[in-house]
């Protein structure tokens, strides 16, 4: 039998606190519009939430910029509510993740601020303060050639001490220097804060990216036409990064029952991954690998265009369904986050004769699969990307707006730039944002403010909570079936084994696969990833069943046959 533990089980909802319920009309979402909602949320079938930070910030990064991980954001809240909304979820045995964002603090932090104030301010080392280059022509140049996550230089330069600082993401996102002990103790104790407080556990933003290589090297040259280059081979996954992890995990989690994801990037190999989640290194619990977010990015940039190919999806999730057993690992299962567009609209597709069943033939794929599951608000009732006919004024984050202008400066102002707008209607991380559609009242019953912070998406009227609510067929209603199965069934699908159909390992449109438990359960998926009816025809149809399917039909020796995007799931019992 496998080694059952609460957090494997788990089938955790992501919240973006901006974008759920506005409960004072101020066009925002907040915490008592999330304890509104908790029997809703219980409803789905979930047993834990995700908050995307609610702590006081600047909001230049949507609250990834925390000025203070003791205080929440004013507008979403108090102390006291967020107390309140995690003993509303405990009394629903919904369990609590808060969004640890410790690889960098906002610059109105006040450990930024006394580290800024002199170079022999006590703090100076907690962040990464250089003395500027001098180039050929006399001019200061950054320490090194690394570019910024979200474009431009690394390094911002501050005038009053003559001297850069690092931030990878925004200028007003400056990293934390964990090599500094002080800096562990600090934030360590941020996070005993919200423990005691009865926190759940945590996702871990940019987890790896918390060592450094400590000579900050400048990064390889991959693209000599740009400035900056990636300087990810010193900055990620660097050489003390394993014993940080271990520390927070010995100093702090142990302490407590709670559960922890990182989220990882730039060094996904099986190997790295290992690392960090083989049951016997004691470090965290599951990771964020990306990867399968991440499928249509370009090679170079985010926004270059690169196709969606069954075979990427075949190839990722049987990586990591295999590889976690082999050393005792544990997959995060998710299609969805903040980050990028939404998978309906990515993988699926959201052309209004294909929707709803291709909403539903997503969720037996993530439903199905071995690990912890998660979802992105409005994954369950098919929320989509935002439609093509938005402007970039309609736009909100600055990755995607960053990018749409560095695009227009090289091309001159007036330039074509459609091909840009169509990549972030697919990938911007504006479409994870998107306010939640409640009922078809004006901006969906996100708000009743007269202009919310993000535009509301067209299609609420057609495609929101209380439409589909009650109805039988509809996305919801398919979700809350399928998260039942799970629970009821975590031995197949939780714990269980996976395994590809071969037949259909090649197949551009089907994939297909059993989960098997130890004791011989077997469940059997075939899931249509074309805009064609498929005929399915696996070789072995020894007495499947129907469980799950929009238009049901049992195997009979004829085949399955499969809409456009259907999806199907049998069982041996
Ligand atoms: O957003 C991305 C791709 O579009 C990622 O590269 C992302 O920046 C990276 O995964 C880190 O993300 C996390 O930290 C960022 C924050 O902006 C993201 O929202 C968060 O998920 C900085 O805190």
């Amino acid at each position: 039998a496998p080694s059952r533990e609460w957090w494997k089980e788990a089938v955790v909802y992501q919240i973006y606190p901006a974008s759920f319920l506005d409960s004072n009309g101020d066009g925002l979402g907040d915490l008592p519009g999330i304890i509104s909602k908790l029997d809703y949320i219980k409803s789905i079938g979930v047993n834990a939430i995700w908050l995307s930070p609610i702590f006081k910030s600047p909001q230049n990064d949507m609250g990834y910029d925390i000025a203070d991980y003791r205080d929440i954001h004013r507008p979403y809240g108090s102390v006291e509510d967020a107390e309140a909304l995690i003993h509303g979820c405990h009394e629903r045995g919904i369990k609590v993740l808060l969004d640890l964002v410790v690889n960098h603090t906002s610059d109105e932090h006040e450990w930024f601020k006394e580290s800024r104030a002199s170079k022999s301010s006590a703090k100076r080392d907690w962040y990464f303060w250089r003395d500027p280059k001098i180039g050929p022509d006399g001019a200061r140049k950054p320490p090194n050639n690394w570019a910024s996550i979200f474009g431009g230089s690394a390094w911002t330069w501050d005038e009053q001490t003559g001297q850069y600082y690092l931030a990878l993401f925004l200028p007003s996102q400056p990293d934390l220097n964990w090599a500094n002990e002080d800096v562990r103790r600090a934030t360590y104790a941020d996070m005993e804060f919200w423990l005691k407080k009865g926190a759940d556990g945590f996702r871990i933003d940019s987890m790896n990216l918390m060592s450094k290589h400590p000579d900050l090297p400048d990064g390889p040259i991959s693209n000599p036409e740009m400035e900056y280059q990636s300087g990810a081979l010193y900055f990620a996954s660097g050489p003390r990064m394993h014993e940080y992890v271990r520390e927070m995990r010995e100093e702090v989690f142990d302490k407590y029952d709670c559960m922890t994801v990182g989220e990882l990037g730039f060094t996904k190999d099986e190997k790295s991954v290992s690392q960090y989640v083989a049951k016997d290194r004691h470090e965290l619990n599951m990771l964020f690998t990306g990867d399968i977010v991440d499928m249509d990015f370009g090679i170079n940039h985010k926004y270059e265009h690169n196709p969606f190919h069954l075979s990427k999806l075949r190839a990722i999730t049987s990586l990591w369904q295999n590889a976690m057993p082999k050393f005792d690992g544990w997959n995060a299962i998710y299609m969805d986050n903040h980050d990028s567009g939404r998978s309906l609209s990515r993988y699926g597709s959201d052309l209004p004769q294909y929707r709803k069943t291709a909403a539903k033939m997503l969720a037996i794929y993530l439903g199905t699969l071995s690990g912890t599951l998660f979802l992105l608000q409005g994954q369950e009732i098919g929320m989509a990307n935002l439609p093509e006919s938005w402007g970039i004024d309609d736009y909100v984050d600055l990755e995607g707006k960053n990018y749409y202008r560095s695009v227009l400066e090289r091309r001159g102002a007036g330039a074509d730039m459609t091909d840009v707008l169509k990549e972030m209607r697919r990938k911007a991380r504006d479409n994870g944002r998107l306010p939640m559609q409640w009922n078809a009242e004006p901006h969906g019953g996100f708000t009743k403010a007269l202009k919310p912070w993000m535009r509301v998406n067209d299609d609420f009227k057609q495609w929101n909570v209380q439409e589909q609510e009650g109805d039988d067929d509809s996305v919801l209603s398919f979700w809350r079936r399928i998260l039942d199965l799970r629970q009821r069934e975590k031995d197949v699908f939780v714990y269980g084994k996976f395994s590809l159909l071969d037949e259909y390992k090649d197949s551009d449109a089907i994939l297909a696969y059993t989960m098997t438990s130890f004791d011989g359960k077997a469940a059997l998926v075939l899931l249509n990833f074309s805009d064609k009816e498929q005929k399915v025809d696996p070789l072995d149809f020894g007495g499947w069943r129907c469980l799950l399917k929009e238009t049901v039909s049992s195997i009979d020796g004829k085949g399955v046959p499969l809409k456009a995007y259907e999806g199907a799931l049998y069982c041996n019992w």
